[in-house]
Formats: C-alpha cells, structure tokens, sequence
C-alpha cells in the first residue's frame, strides 16, 4: 500500500505530499504522525534546506477525515494534542523554512495547515475553508492563532461563521497567501520558487523564522535584545562568512557550499 506522505528531497528541498487523494487528503492519524515523524527527521538532517507541504490529487487537504473515529475514541483534547498540536507546533519552530503549496482545497485543519507555513503558496484553484462551524466545531490547529494575526479578529470571526469560501484572488487579497500560480503549471512553480529559496542563507533564515515568531508576543525592547542574540550566533557562521566574501568578490553567494 502506498504511503500517505510522500517524500521527495531534490536539490536541498523536501516535498512532503500528503496523499490521500480519494478523500481530499483528509487526515487520519497515520497522515499527521507521517507528517510530524518527517519534520522531526528533516529538523535534523542538514540535506534539507527548505520544506515544502502539498497535496496529491486535486486536494490540498480536507481536515480531519470524518470517518476515522480516534477523536471520538480517544477525546477531541486528548486527539488534539497527539496529531494536530504537536505538529503545528514542529511546522512553527522547526529552524527552517515550510512552504505550503496550497493545490487545491484546504479545509478545516487542512486550512490550518496551509497557514502554518512560513510562506504559502496558492494554485488558482485553491480554496480556502474555515469549515469547522459547518459542524459545530471550534476551529483548531492553530486557526484561532495564525487567522487573527493575518486578517483581524473581526474577518477571522465571519470567515469562521459562515465557512465561506475563499478563493485565490481574496487569499490574496486578505493576505493569506504570498503568491499564486496558474493552476496548469502550479507544482513546476513552486518547485522554482523553492530552489531559489533554497540557495538562499537558510541557517540565517532559520533563526529568522525563531526571532519573527518570538517578536509577535514580546515587547521592542525584548525583540531587540532578540535580534542581538541571534545575530551574535549567525554572525560567527559560515554563511555570514561566505555572504561577506561574495560581496566583496563581487560574485553571487553560494551559500548551499557551505
Ligand atoms: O478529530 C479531531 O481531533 C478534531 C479535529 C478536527 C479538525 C477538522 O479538520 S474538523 C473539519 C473536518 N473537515 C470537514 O468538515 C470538511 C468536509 N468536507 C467538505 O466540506 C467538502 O468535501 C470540501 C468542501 C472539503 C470539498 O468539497 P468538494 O465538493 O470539492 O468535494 P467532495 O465531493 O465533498 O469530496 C470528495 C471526496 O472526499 C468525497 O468522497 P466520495 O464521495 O468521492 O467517496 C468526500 O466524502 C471525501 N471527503 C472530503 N472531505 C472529507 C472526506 N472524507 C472524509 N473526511 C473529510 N474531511
């Protein structure tokens, strides 16, 4: 039976594609550990320059699966907190960057899935779906944290009561994406976009990411005695080292040699 995450790493960048495509890639319980297993092993692993999440087939992911019954069986708390939290919480502070190729429709905590990257990239046809209230759910997976943050409390709350449908245009719009590509030629695009970020610093923007993300909840004050932290670490690295030298050579950084 074939797996249901697919990995490939090409070039510095692993593909993780959640493949369950009868289904809209709903998750059951074996997709999100894959999934969190897969991040715990690229964390570590210094192949991996940048990570990219999709879907198989015309879903991007549908949440939940609906017929699975191990949130009724074990709790939702309790289900929550050995899928869906853990990995929201490795997407957030693994040092390296996540895209999100939004392919198709990301519903629920499939929707939450999608802004838990560090930078998402919508198809054409993507369709975005805060669908939990459909079913008197609370949205979770950390819905509640990143909509708020992107388009206020107030859109947050509607785009929730209703379960409306947002398609790529208004994910642009109301900035719940950086980018979209043509539908036809979406997975060579973000395979472009993700090798250029690759040969970006990404030690560097590792700790970005760390320092973006502790700013949201600290003071000036503390971010700045932040930034001072972290440039002390990056600053004795060798991709700062190698950035140097290019500019000074007056030739692009390779950054990926070091
Ligand atoms: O468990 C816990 O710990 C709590 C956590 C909750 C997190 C959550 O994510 S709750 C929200 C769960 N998700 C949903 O409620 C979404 C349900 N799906 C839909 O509303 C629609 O399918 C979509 C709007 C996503 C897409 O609609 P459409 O018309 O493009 O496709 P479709 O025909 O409805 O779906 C295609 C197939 O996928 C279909 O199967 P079939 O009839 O061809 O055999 C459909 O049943 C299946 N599918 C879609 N979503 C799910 C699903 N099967 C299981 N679970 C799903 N979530």
């Amino acid at each position: 039976q074939e797996s249901v995450v697919l990995q490939d790493l090409r070039e510095g960048v692993l593909t993780l594609t959640m493949n369950r495509p009868d289904k809209l890639n709903a998750a059951n319980d074996a997709l999100l550990l894959g999934l969190l297993d897969a991040l715990k092993k690229a964390e570590r692993d210094d192949a991996v320059r940048v990570i990219v999440l999709t879907g198989a087939g015309r879903g991007f992911c549908a949440g939940q699966d609906l017929g699975d019954v191990s949130a009724r069986d074990m709790g939702f708390a309790e289900h929550l907190k050995h899928t869906y939290n853990p990995l929201v919480s490795k997407m957030r502070s693994i040092e390296k960057p996540i895209v999100t190729a939004v392919n198709g429709v990301a519903a629920g905590a499939g929707a939450s899935l999608a802004l838990a990257g560090d930078i998402r990239l919508w198809s054409e046809s993507a369709v975005f779906i805060e669908v939990f209230s459909n079913i008197a759910l609370v949205p979770d997976s950390g819905s509640t944290w990143t909509l708020p943050r992107l388009v206020g409390f107030n859109k947050a709350f509607e785009l929730m009561a209703f379960a409306d449908r947002v398609d790529a245009a208004e994910g642009l719009r109301l900035g719940l994406c950086e980018r979209v590509f043509p539908a036809a030629s979406f997975m060579e695009d973000v395979r472009a976009y993700a090798e250029k970020l690759a040969a970006r610093p990404v030690k560097a923007l590792g700790l970005t990411k760390r320092a973006l993300t502790k700013a949201m909840s600290s003071t000036l004050d503390e971010a700045l005695e932040y930034e001072a932290h972290v440039q002390e670490i990056v600053g004795s690295g060798a991709e700062h080292a190698e950035g140097l030298a290019a500019f000074k050579e007056r030739r692009p950084a390779n950054f990926k040699g070091v």
